[in-house]
């Protein structure tokens, strides 16, 4: 599930153009995580895309793109501007450091590299990423689910709203409710209500194809999923598809119509402009839900 946290190692890309110094590097911080290596700037930041590691050591001097610059594009990408990252050069003076940390660096070790040092730095940099990733997850996170919060939710929605008015691109939206769901805790417990919640929850995820689709508990026994670029049809496509898998799960429910757990979904899909605002964009989905009910639920509406 998109929201499992569980302790993994921690992940280190080491950056620097001399394989001499990569290979003192690993040797120091070994057995302190997964190590991935770079030796230039355009490599960097595509293993830090596909790695996401938690610290990056991010050499100064290097051909073609500079430390400074690789540290530049890592802070202005959303996903990958929550790396620590630590410069590690034979500049001793003090504009280079106060640089490096303008640049958004956490810290700045000098060569020659002293490896107890080395070590205690990257030590005291893992475990306070750790510990903003936790508070992270603890202010986005929905305790029970672990999907994204409705807090979340608003932040990502504008966030997505102002990017698709940019880009000109159409914007889906999908909100689900749960069918007959207080009789569901009446006939079987609010435990099982709450682990109900939480198969469906875990079938939104597994049912959004790309990562960028968020899925978030927008209520009690509500979720709502954002879907970027995606146009009315594409959006009223992934409802059924969202349906269908609830369906699929065959959660018995022996108080509904079917004998199992159903789901009413609304659709909204726009290019958003001036005349719309994100609240409007889901009022339009709660106004489709709405719909669904009324059609007698277990269908979707746009
Ligand atoms: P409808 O088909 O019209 O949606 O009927 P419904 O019973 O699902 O709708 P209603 O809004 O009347 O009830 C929603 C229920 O969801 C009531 C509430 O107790 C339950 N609920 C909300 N949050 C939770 C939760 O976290 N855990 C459990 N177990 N139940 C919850
Ligand atoms: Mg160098
Ligand atoms: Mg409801
Ligand atoms: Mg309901
Ligand atoms: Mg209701």
């Amino acid at each position: 599930m998109e929201c499992d946290q569980t302790a993994l190692p921690a992940r280190m890309l080491l950056v620097d153009d001399s394989p001499t110094n990569l290979r003192f590097l690993a040797h120091v911080l070994h057995n302190m995580g997964e190590i991935f290596f770079a030796t230039c700037g355009q490599d960097a930041l595509q293993i830090a895309r596909d790695k996401q590691p938690d610290l990056i050591l991010l050499d100064v001097e290097m051909p073609a793109m500079n430390g400074y610059e690789v540290c530049q594009h890592l802070k202005q990408d959303p996903a990958l501007s929550d790396a620590a990252i630590i410069f590690v050069t034979s500049h001793q003076s003090m504009e280079h450091e106060v640089r490096a940390l303008e640049a958004g660096a956490v810290d700045f070790i000098s060569k020659p590299l002293n490896p107890p040092v080395v070590r205690a730095r990257v030590r005291t940099h893992l475990t306070l990423k750790q510990q903003s990733d936790k508070l992270r997850q603890l202010a986005n996170r929905d305790g029970m689910t672990g999907v994204f919060n409705r807090r979340a939710f608003d932040d990502m929605l504008s966030v997505e709203f102002r990017r698709h008015q940019r880009t000109r691109m159409p914007l889906g939206i999908a909100m689900l409710d749960v069918d007959f769901f207080k009789r569901y805790n009446d006939l079987y417990g609010h435990l099982q209500g709450d682990d109900c919640l939480r198969h469906i929850a875990h079938a939104i995820v597994a049912s959004s194809r790309r990562p960028a689709e968020s899925v978030c508990r927008y209520g009690g026994e509500e979720f709502i999923v954002i879907l970027p670029n995606s146009d009315a049809q594409q959006t009223l496509k992934y409802g059924h598809w969202l349906r269908e898998q609830i369906h699929r799960l065959a959660l018995p429910h022996q108080a509904a119509e079917l004998g199992i757990v159903t789901v009413s979904v609304g659709v909204t899909a726009a290019i958003p402009d001036a005349s719309l605002s994100p609240l409007q964009m889901v009022q339009h989905c709660d106004q489709a839900l709405y719909a669904a009910k009324h059609q007698g639920r277990d269908c979707v509406c746009l």
